[in-house]
């Protein structure tokens, strides 16, 4: 067999199962990552394993979302996270280092490796031809623990690049492209593997933007070759050590294949409010906006800022339009500060965060009420940038600099001088290298005490499945519920991230405000939601929240991947509608029946009865042997206590 990339360092890494598409397979996990927002919830489950130190070759810690300190529980969750990256063997990014996929890859990463994060975008770091993947908390934190990490042997899907893009077209334009093309849901079950004669103009950054947004299209990761121009990022960043060369074989075998010409792309633009509702920036009418926001771990690298330094110089932002710019790394931010960059972008008014994800997720900068903001980042759900009536649209560096000068969404390549100004633009041969802001692990650490402040609330876990289950419907959802939907992200919200007892309150708080009080009404309830549930980030506050509420198990016409991972994680059985038309016979509030829960589990096919309505209807699980038995024991954590109870 003439194999492809991702076959190949699945195969070195497998350590159990058949590589056939939608079996299980085990694989070792070399690196893991998590930051401020999903790794205090997995440094609480890792305490619980009594593990000394971490099993992988290398973990690190990020501190990049939860940066304004606003009270005490930010930087309280900050120094717990250093305590535990002393304590067992952690490399810890402090605060101000960056985000952590734009550090991981840059300092961490390595080609034919496996990288574990505890963050959906975790694919970024497979622009290196590493295979990054994103999981929940506990799937991360039963990695350092040594334990393999266990996917479904996706198909692997061959992306080929040909042509070249034009001088204000983009890699956040391929990458719009694929969305486009796929949908959000298109990409689960799924790795896309880019090859083809346009990589060569494509730069690390450049395809960390299209593997970072792989995750907008539900997919396990998207993997570029680790070539010459990887090797070149490797010799910049002085790491020439830690690269590799790794191709996929001459005419390797695909179980699907695209191909998009770049010659024919445009500027494109995700319409309100989902990333793949992508059309071409010159089919809108003049959108005014309020806000243009580059940055975050989709664009905000030297490059993207230098193209919206040389767009915007010379010009002041639109008197209407706040502009605001955070870099993605430390290191990024101090060679545009050297080479004048930074003040270029001052000059025109742009205003310059820290590095971090900031607004991408809601945390500062806010829109206006009714406010139209223009974004470099991946995902535009409603809600997600601080306030429920903001309307975002997402597009490349070049679309984002050019729209803030004129005000409105704005076509760059219709500028005459572009080929002009960006014609000596070239990556930099050499990087400022300085991990003075990474702690690295410490040889001796048994005497290291665990800091922990008043927000952070132990782990909460599930009781075994029970036998029969007669619950009301707290939740009834439509399609494409994000984990955004479920636990909503933004400043104040963000920093509750340690404490379950105090995050569970604002369960569905944007879409459905009385869930919580209806929940916790019926003490024991049940979800019912549409296609693709749960999609979008790994959070799995997701899914421990709804189970802290009583929640027993979710019905949906599909599931995203990570989401339903965490589901079972944490004990939530996860259904699926044998026909899809039983999800429209189902009200909010209706009483539901499952006998002998575990025994139709084994069977995979679960009847459902329909107390209020009077009917039966025939719901099915996809889960391994092994999955079916986390769940009868109430999930991973419960597994854990019941197999140290019994030794
Ligand atoms: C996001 O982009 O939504 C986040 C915040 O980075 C999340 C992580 C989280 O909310 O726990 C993600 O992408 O997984
Ligand atoms: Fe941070 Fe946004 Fe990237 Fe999530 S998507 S890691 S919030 S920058």
């Amino acid at each position: 067999m003439r194999k492809n990339l991702s076959r190949k360092i699945l195969e070195s890494h497998l350590i159990s199962g058949n590589m056939i598409v939608g079996e299980e397979i085990a694989v070792k996990v070399d690196q893991t990552l998590t930051h401020d927002v999903t790794g205090t919830m997995a440094y609480l489950a890792f305490e619980t394993m009594n593990i000394p130190k971490i099993k992988t070759e290398l973990s690190a810690s990020y501190a990049d979302h939860n940066l304004l300190y606003a009270d005490n529980k930010n930087p309280d969750d900050h120094v717990y996270l250093q305590s535990i990256a002393k304590k067992y063997g952690l490399h810890f990014s402090r605060a101000g280092n960056g985000i952590c996929h734009t550090v991981h890859f840059e300092r961490f990463g390595k080609p034919g490796q496996i990288l574990l994060g505890s963050d959906s975008h975790t694919p970024t770091g497979s622009a290196i031809g590493m295979l990054a993947i994103g999981a929940g908390g506990l799937d991360v934190a039963l990695a350092m623990a040594g334990e393999p990490l266990y996917l479904k042997m996706p198909k692997i899907v061959n992306v080929i690049l040909t042509g070249k893009l034009k001088s204000g077209v983009a890699a956040k334009d391929i990458v719009l492209e694929m969305l486009r093309r796929e949908s959000v849901k298109g990409g689960v079950g799924k790795i896309y593997e880019y090859t083809g004669p346009a990589l060569e103009y494509l730069t690390v950054y450049d395809r960390s933007t299209i593997t970072n947004m792989g995750a907008e299209m539900g997919a396990t990761t998207s993997v570029f070759p680790s070539d010459e121009c990887v090797h070149e990022f490797f010799r910049a960043q002085n790491r020439e050590k830690d690269w590799k060369e790794l191709y996929p074989d001459e005419n390797a075998e695909y179980d699907e294949v695209i191909e998009i010409n770049l010659d024919t792309l445009e500027p494109l633009v995700a319409q309100p409010a989902m990333p793949d509702k992508v059309c071409c920036v010159s089919e809108l009418s003049k959108i005014k906006l309020d806000q243009v926001f580059i940055g975050s771990c989709t664009n905000a690298s030297y490059m993207d800022l230098t193209k919206a330094a040389r767009i915007l110089k010379g010009h002041t932002v639109h008197p209407n339009v706040s502009l605001v710019i955070a870099p993605g790394s430390r290191q990024i931010f101090s060679m545009l500060l050297r080479d004048g960059i930074i003040a270029d972008l001052v000059s025109a008014g742009a205003r310059i965060l820290e590095c971090g994800c900031g607004p991408c997720v809601g945390i500062g900068q806010a829109p206006k009420t009714n406010g139209i903001s223009l974004r470099t980042s991946n995902r535009n759900f409603k809600g997600r940038s601080g306030t429920l009536d903001a309307s975002v649209y997402l597009a490349s560096p070049e679309v984002a600099a050019i729209s803030a000068i004129k005000g409105y969404i704005a076509n760059p390549v219709l500028e005459n001088n572009l080929e002009e100004l960006f014609k000596d633009l070239r990556e930099p041969k050499e990087f400022i290298i300085d991990d003075t802001m990474i702690i690295p692990p410490e040889e001796n650490s048994k005497a290291v005490e665990i800091i922990r402040g008043p927000n952070i609330k132990p782990m909460p876990i599930n009781e075994a499945l029970p036998e029969k289950v007669q619950v009301h419907v707290s939740a009834y959802c439509g399609d494409n519920i994000t984990t955004d939907d479920i636990i909503p992200a933004n400043a104040q919200f963000s920093a509750l991230r340690s404490n379950i007892p105090a995050i569970s309150e604002i369960t569905f708080g944007r879409i459905d405000p009385e869930f919580v009080n209806r929940a916790k009404k019926y003490k024991k309830s049940i979800i019912v939601g549409g296609e693709n549930y749960g999609q979008g980030s790994s959070r799995e506050h997701a899914a421990i929240a709804p189970m802290y509420l009583g929640v027993k198990a979710v019905i949906a016409k599909s599931l995203a991947r990570i989401h339903k991972n965490n589901l079972i994680n944490h004990g939530l059985v996860p259904l699926i509608f044998r026909n899809k038309e039983d999800y429209e016979k189902i009200s909010q509030d209706d009483e539901l029946l499952i006998e002998n829960f575990s025994e139709q589990l084994k069977s995979r096919k679960i009847l459902v009865k329909n107390l209020t309505k009077n009917f039966e209807f025939e719901t099915y699980v996809e889960l391994t042997d092994r999955e079916v038995e986390i769940l009868k024991d109430g999930g991973q954590l419960k597994q854990v206590q019941l197999k140290n109870a019994s030794k």
